[in-house]
């Protein structure tokens, strides 16, 4: 009796990110592959990088370097690795001319004519890391707008959200998922890697936020720091109104890679809002909020900053902070109508 095979024939083989990624590009006019070839790069980082994560607790690799980044935050291995992994790999690709990275203070610039400019959080959440709780790595791919024939510069990298050519994340938690969306009528599409060969596979296809959800994501410990609309919103969604299916289940992870990706497939409302510790937000506009916004509104979602759209905000500077309230359209919606009340007051 033959052993079973560790694989379903080819013929039942799911489509591979490296299959996805080239029949979007087959259905892209004009396309050179340049595109394509940088996400296969992302994606190959991405394996690198889960490789390490899932080995953090045996290598030896929890401890922290001593060092702090650019945030102020202590630098733990895992961060520096991630942040290294996806900067040789993008800057041996040939494909890029700019990286912006939160773990540091000035872009990197790459020599050559690379077309696209990047912005990344290479290990979102690492204070999750050494209690084994999900991380990720957030990324936003924008086209360069400077001369290819003169080094780039901050100018390819501030760019609005809404120029973004593509997004995505990496979340590594009880399996592995790169999530990416080219925008548009896309669709948002969820890959799951298979260890045990290293492809990625097509698993969530088009996913699509609905409506409404049943949870809210915020961290109620900043309570007492908010203002009165976020005080007043958040009192309302826990309140016993079953027509409108309230109270919302309280879900916070306190990883945003985490917290955005449940809400994404699940619905409901994520909030990092203004708080008076905070008043500018604490997330990151360039490689936080603009690449879950530029998804969220790909997959029928809604992304603001309490009452402007994210896409929108013109960027000043690479860290720059921002409120962030993503989700649901309805439950999106719903937080705004305190915010605006609150302003016509
Ligand atoms: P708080 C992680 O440090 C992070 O940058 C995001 O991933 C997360 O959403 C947020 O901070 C959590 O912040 O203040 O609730 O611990």
């Amino acid at each position: 009796m033959q052993p079973p095979s560790l694989h379903p024939p080819p013929s039942k083989l799911g489509i591979t990110l490296d299959q996805h990624i080239r029949n979007q590009m087959a259905m892209s006019p004009g396309a050179t592959g340049h595109f394509t070839s940088l996400l296969y790069q992302i994606a190959l980082a991405a394996k690198l990088v889960d490789s390490q994560v899932r080995k953090a607790g045996l290598a030896n690799v929890l401890g922290y370097t001593g060092e702090t980044n650019v945030q102020g935050e202590e630098v733990q291995k895992l961060d520096e690795m991630a942040n290294e992994t996806f900067l040789t790999v993008m800057r041996r690709g040939g494909r890029v001319c700019a990286i912006a990275s939160e773990e540091l203070e000035s872009a990197v610039i790459v020599e050559g004519n690379g077309r696209y400019a990047v912005t990344m959080d290479p290990l979102d959440g690492s204070s999750n890391i050494d209690v084994n709780i999900s991380i990720g790595t957030i990324f936003g791919i924008y086209r360069r707008k400077s001369d290819p024939t003169e080094p780039a510069n901050d100018a390819d990298l501030l760019q609005p959200g809404r120029d973004l050519r593509a997004a995505g994340y990496i979340i590594y938690g009880s399996s592995t998922m790169l999530v990416y969306s080219t925008g548009g009528k896309s669709g948002v599409h969820g890959f799951t890697l298979d260890p045990t060969i290293g492809e990625f596979f097509l698993s969530h296809e088009n996913i699509r936020v609905p409506a409404h959800g049943s949870t809210y994501s915020v961290n109620e410990g900043n309570t007492s720091r908010w203002n009165e609309s976020t005080r007043r919103w958040a009192e309302w969604v826990k309140a016993d109104d079953k027509e409108s299916g309230r109270p919302y289940g309280a879900r916070y992870v306190g990883t945003l890679v985490a917290d955005a990706h449940r809400t994404l497939l699940k619905g409901g409302i994520f909030a990092y809002p203004a708080d008076r510790k905070s008043p500018q937000g604490k997330l990151r506009l360039m490689y936080e909020a603009n690449p879950f916004a530029f998804l969220f509104e790909a997959a029928g979602g809604r992304a603001c900053d309490g009452r402007r759209r994210i896409l929108d905000i013109e960027p000043q500077s690479l860290h720059q902070r921002t409120p962030l309230v993503i989700g649901s359209p309805d439950d999106v919606s719903d937080f705004e109508r305190f915010a605006v009340e609150e302003a016509g007051a």
